[in-house]
């Protein structure tokens, strides 16, 4: 056997290819248009920009931790946590740091890099929720792993201190286009969304936006979210992508499911939209195959929520999640890798 380096072993060690177009002026129906293409050529494309701007072709791995679940006051037609659906409930109460740090440890043993803390705010509260949130950022990234917050609208100042205690990511999610956004929230406007976003980046925080799909949204919804999206330069640095959970009690209980295809030509879509972010398949995968799940990796995913429960519902067994990766030869991102 020659010792030369074999080209998968090749594909495993090369630096992200510079040369990948990264563009902010996607149209609409230029997005449409890609979307319906024929299956395997939205594919082969897809996975063309994948291997180059992704070349070692690893999943990161990040877990959840709901510190403050339910009772929020906005109307998200889709979301468990809405008091408006799920009235009678006790109040809420925000974790303590020993309570997450003990679920991060369980993470980052489980193999996660990442920890995502979320709270069910409409915004950011100024005071001891927020500051003690502020801990456990400042904890969690003491236990080696990247930290990542979603806990609604944040003020410029806001986001400052979430940067200084050394917060990498802010999740808050566009969730449709534009319009349709407005028929399944009506208590906050896609523009404080946008500005949450802008406050974010702003402050030298990476951006995780993305979406649910399984609404009753078309795929020009679909498109538009992804031209909003693109629309950032740079462009988010992680895109979540969600397939609807119905949640019995809310506007939206009897969505019909969505079919693993729309999903997987959806992430091949924002695959070649965003070229560099990393796409995360977020919620919804309990209830998808293995070879589906295999197919949204393929489509550009490179990112899955790790561990027995997502925010209020369950996830998939991160047993099965790890068993799938090593079935597929598919490696783990590790801390500070692509
Ligand atoms: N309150 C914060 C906010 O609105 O950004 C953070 C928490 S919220 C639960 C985070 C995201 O989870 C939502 O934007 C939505 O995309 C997703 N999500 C919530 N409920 C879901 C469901 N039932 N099915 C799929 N995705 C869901
Ligand atoms: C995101 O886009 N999906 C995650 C994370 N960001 C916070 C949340 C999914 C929640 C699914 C429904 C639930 O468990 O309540
Ligand atoms: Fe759920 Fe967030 Fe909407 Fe509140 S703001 S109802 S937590 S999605």
């Amino acid at each position: 056997m020659s010792a030369a380096v074999s080209p998968c072993f090749a594909s495993r060690t090369r630096r992200p290819d510079p040369a990948v177009a990264v563009r902010h002026d996607w149209r609409v129906g230029e997005v449409v248009a890609l979307h319906e293409r024929p299956l395997f050529e939205l594919l082969d494309r897809a996975r063309e920009v994948h291997r180059r701007a992704h070349p070692g072709g690893r999943v990161e791995l990040c877990s959840l931790v709901s510190v403050k679940t339910g009772g929020c006051p906005e109307d998200c037609g889709y979301c468990a946590q809405s008091a408006r659906f799920s009235g009678g409930a006790p109040p809420p109460r925000v974790l303590e740091l020993g309570e997450v740090l003990a679920a991060a440890r369980s993470a980052r043993e489980l193999g996660a890099t990442r920890l995502c803390l979320s709270a069910a705010w409409r915004a950011a509260a100024d005071g001891g929720g927020f500051e003690r949130v502020l801990q456990m950022v400042q904890a969690v990234k003491a236990l080696g792993l990247e930290t990542c917050c979603t806990l609604g609208m944040l003020t410029e100042e806001q986001a400052r201190r979430l940067k200084q205690v050394g917060l990498d990511a802010y999740n808050h999610n566009l969730d449709s286009s534009r319009d349709y956004h407005a028929r399944i929230v009506t208590t906050h406007s896609y523009a404080d969304r946008l500005a949450t976003l802008r406050a974010v980046r702003a402050a030298g925080i990476q951006i995780c936006s993305g979406g649910i799909i399984g609404m009753g949204e078309s795929v020009r919804d679909r498109a538009a979210m992804l031209v909003e999206l693109a629309g950032f330069d740079p462009h988010p640095e992680s895109i979540p992508i969600n397939a609807l959970v119905p949640i019995p009690g809310t506007p939206l209980a009897t969505a019909p499911p969505v079919r693993p295809v729309e999903l997987v030509r959806l992430i091949a879509t924002a695959r070649i939209v965003l070229p560099r972010s990393r796409i995360r398949l977020a919620a919804g995968r309990a209830g998808l195959a293995r070879e589906a799940q295999l197919m949204c990796l393929y489509a550009g995913a490179n990112s899955l929520f790790l561990g027995e429960r997502l925010l209020t519902t369950p996830n998939a067994d991160p047993g099965e999640d790890l068993a799938m990766l090593a079935e597929a030869g598919i490696d783990a991102k590790l801390l500070e890798q692509d």
